[in-house]
């Protein structure tokens, strides 16, 4: 009896704190200057997380557990990768070069970073661990390779590559290396990202006049449009129960870029984030 009790009262404050009950960060250049923000699911509570007027901060990505962000930042003048708690707390740098690394995004046990660096010249991915050591490459391709997110298993890599000609999204496989094409056609498919239910993916499509998103379902290939930006739309991601996308958008009545929650449906679209400039790089666990 105590233990039903006890999912009653989780059950209702889940609901009472909104919808997902989960936790976004964010990049925005609200305070003048590109910062990190973490918010809950429902847009309130938004919070600051670094304060450095001449440094930009960006692409944020919140660990699984939700306990670490990884994010670049150009403190010595290029893109470097670093680490912080989700309070903010212990800011450090993981991997440091003169090139531009940026793009990260953890491994589902947080034990590693996926990224994007222009150390061999090209845009191309690799791999750390999260202490900064065990540097591996992941694509050696023309062109651009970008957007690298672990699947849910850990197994494979899904990303967006120039490989081929237009941007298209490939999922390759760590142990034997070989890449999959999963989406074609003579427009570009680009920033994916998995469900973490590893059913689904989500991307942003520039097939048609307008920006777009979709939804594959991985089994059978079948793509299904959820969203039509007015201009521009970016950065889809899964909410952690698989049911919601969030993403940055310049709707027609805010020509800043904001961020928004939809069921996958493409019904129940919420504006998160409503400030003078733009807010982007949602990741949400
Ligand atoms: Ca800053
Ligand atoms: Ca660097
Ligand atoms: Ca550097
Ligand atoms: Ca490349």
């Amino acid at each position: 009896m105590l233990h039903f009790r006890l999912i009653f009262v989780l059950l209702a404050t889940m609901l009472a704190s909104g919808l997902y009950a989960g936790k976004i960060v964010f990049e925005s250049d609200r305070d003048w200057n590109s910062e990190i923000y973490i918010m809950n699911d429902d847009g309130t509570n938004q919070t600051r997380l670094t304060e450095t007027v001449k440094v930009r901060e960006w692409n944020p990505c919140l660990s699984d557990d939700g306990t670490r962000i990884v994010y670049c930042s150009d403190a010595d003048s290029d893109a470097d990768l670093y680490l912080m708690n989700a309070d903010g707390s212990d800011k450090h740098k993981v991997f440091d070069n003169d090139y531009n690394e940026t793009s990260p995004s953890f491994s589902p046990d947080g034990t590693k970073i996926v990224f994007v660096s222009t150390m061999h010249q090209d845009y191309e991915i690799y791999t750390i661990n999260v202490d900064g050591t065990d540097l591996t490459r992941i694509t050696a391709s023309k062109g651009l390779d970008t957007c690298p997110s672990f699947s849910p298993d850990g197994k494979k890599i899904l990303f967006s590559s120039e490989r081929g000609g237009r941007i298209q999204i490939w999922l390759q496989d760590q142990e034997t290396g070989s890449a999959t094409r999963l989406t074609s056609g003579t427009e570009g498919n680009l920033s994916p990202c998995f469900s973490p239910d590893g059913t689904m993916i989500s991307y942003h499509s520039l097939r048609y006049i307008y920006e777009e998103l979709f939804v594959m379902d991985l089994a059978t290939k079948t793509e299904r449009k959820v969203y039509r930006a007015h201009v521009s739309v970016y950065g889809p991601c899964f909410s952690p129960d698989s049911q919601a996308l969030c993403f940055a958008a310049d709707a027609a009545d805010d020509y800043d870029l904001e961020l928004y929650t939809m069921k996958l449906d493409g019904t129940g679209i919420t504006k998160l984030t409503a400030t003078e400039r733009s807010s982007m790089s949602p990741s949400w666990k």
